[in-house]
């Protein structure tokens, strides 16, 4: 018998790796912005998360249950994962999520490719995946989809008679009206996410744009507003419509920058760059993240600026994302080609303008990089929220560093006081916003970074998680 509190969180991956070997199945967990927003939270409930699993070296066909008990890999959860084949993956992951709905919703329609097959196996993956979601359901359970490769669970599970309280959050930005409408299913999904109990954005402009889709494509849906942030469908079905931006686990962040791996390591680098400002970029290779502008806009500085010259230096860590996709390689290209181009033209023995760094990095190395930056350069061209910002800051102990932050990230609502904010578009605007950071003192930095730290305490990921939480929890059931 289960509580009213167990709690089903789905995802398109499992937090975590499973691997055949000889001694059994090896369980690792996984990294990414979705999974390191969730893992604090983990620990303090019960429940379960279900998600897709690579068993490619498996051979399974059924969902593999993955109970929690003496695994501590697992966050105290049960774990269900749901085995895809080649052909699911390609048509429902890489195809409609990340060929379809990932550049249109980050205002990117000419990225997209609308292949009707992909739309096919995209449904019936959602449906395979209210299915298990149905049999792991409990009478008490609160069911909280996550993101954009699931938009279309809450109307299968409702299909399948499922009673209980359902909740979709999306991490990335929801586009305007005159962009969605490009979508070929755009009632059909929009129609599916009117499903669930409640929808949750991260800015409100996300919201605003959602609201303005809804009144334009589902003129029979009423909404009544409660707030700015706040809106209810009116109907047998109630739902909440709300902003709920996700935070980090600010004091875990502070607690581990300061710890002396991490002071250490940022000495190190300190001296290694002594007499130089670093100017930090910190993003999973891709191109809404707008790397390539950002180079041509610190190569715009090192053009019309030559006192910086041996005084800056941009450290761009770039982790390997989605490689499977053609346009991700051609990204790589792209960007390693500038920096070169970059290093050749400004560079001298003592210094090297950019620093590239193709790997994922360990926690020790993040945080002396985020302590130790002068500079942190977040210039993503559409962002659900961007949690590099908000790392960053956790990881300012001394204070000294700007944060210069696109508008369209989601972050740029809660940052804007503290921040430089730029149009990521804008290469001489950006190369300016570097400039100005650049020349800021100490005091006004501290001033800055002292009200950023505040607003990232604040909204920090345990109040997301309990926001949502609470809204599922009082949300009426269908
Ligand atoms: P992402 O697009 O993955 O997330 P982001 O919010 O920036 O973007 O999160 C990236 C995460 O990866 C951060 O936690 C960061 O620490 C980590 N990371 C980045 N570079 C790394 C490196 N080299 N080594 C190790 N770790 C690294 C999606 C949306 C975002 C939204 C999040 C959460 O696209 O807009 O903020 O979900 O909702």
């Amino acid at each position: 018998m289960q509580t009213a509190s167990h709690l089903i969180l789905i995802s398109n991956r499992l937090p975590a790796t499973v691997e055949s070997t000889p001694e059994g199945l090896q369980i690792r967990p996984s990294s990414g912005g979705l999974v390191t927003a969730l893992r604090p939270v983990l620990a303090a409930h019960k429940g379960a998360w279900i998600g897709s699993i690579d068993s490619s070296d498996m051979a399974l066909e059924s969902p593999l249950e993955l109970p929690a008990d003496g695994n501590p890999g697992h966050n105290g959860y049960d774990m269900i994962g749901i085995p895809l084949t080649p052909a699911e993956q390609h048509g429902f992951y890489a195809g409609f999520s990340n060929e379809i709905v990932w550049p249109l919703f980050h205002d990117l329609q000419s990225r997209c490719n609308f292949d009707p097959a992909y739309w096919k196996i995209y449904s019936s993956v959602n449906r395979k995946f209210a299915d298990v979601i149905a049999h792991a359901a409990q009478a008490g359970s609160r069911i909280w989809v996550h993101d954009y490769h699931l938009m279309l669970t809450g109307k299968f599970m409702r299909a399948m008679g499922l009673r209980q309280r359902i909740g979709f959050f999306l991490h990335i930005p929801f586009p305007p009206l005159d962009i969605f409408e490009k979508l070929p299913w755009r009632s059909q999904i929009l129609q599916a996410l009117i499903d669930f109990n409640v929808i949750g954005f991260q800015p409100p402009r996300d919201l605003r744009n959602f609201l303005g889709c809804v009144r334009r494509l589902l003129p029979d849906v009423e909404l009544q507003r409660i707030d700015d942030d706040m809106y209810q469908r009116v109907g047998a079905q109630i739902s909440q419509i709300r902003v709920f931006p996700i935070g980090i686990d600010f004091n875990e962040f502070a607690r581990q920058a300061e710890t002396p791996d991490v002071t250490a390591r940022g000495a190190q680098i300190r001296r290694d760059m002594r007499g130089q400002q670093i100017v930090l970029g910190v993003d999973r290779l891709d191109y809404t993240k707008g790397i390539p502008d950002r180079l041509k806009a610190f190569r715009h500085l090192l053009q019309t600026h030559p006192q910086v010259h041996r005084k800056i230096s941009l450290v761009q860590i770039v982790v390997p994302s989605r490689e499977q996709i053609p346009k991700y390689r051609e990204l790589k290209q792209e960007i390693e080609t500038l920096i070169s181009q970059i290093n050749g033209t400004y560079g001298d023995p003592g210094w090297t303008p950019v620093h590239y760094i193709h790997r994922s990095l360990d926690r020790t190395e993040l945080l002396a990089l985020y302590s130790q930056a002068d500079i942190a350069l977040i210039t993503p061209l559409k962002d659900g929220m961007n949690l590099v910002a908000k790392e960053f800051c956790a990881a300012q102990i001394e204070c000294r560093g700007m944060l210069i932050l696109s508008e369209f990230a989601g972050a740029a609502e809660q940052l804007r006081g503290g921040s430089i904010l730029v149009n990521p578009y804008d290469i001489e605007g950006v190369a300016e916003a570097i400039l100005r950071a650049y020349e800021t003192g100490p005091k006004e930095r501290r001033k800055r970074m002292l009200r950023l730290r505040r607003k990232v305490r604040t909204a920090d990921v345990y109040r997301w998680f309990d926001d949502f939480n609470s809204c599922l929890a009082g949300a009426g059931a269908a």
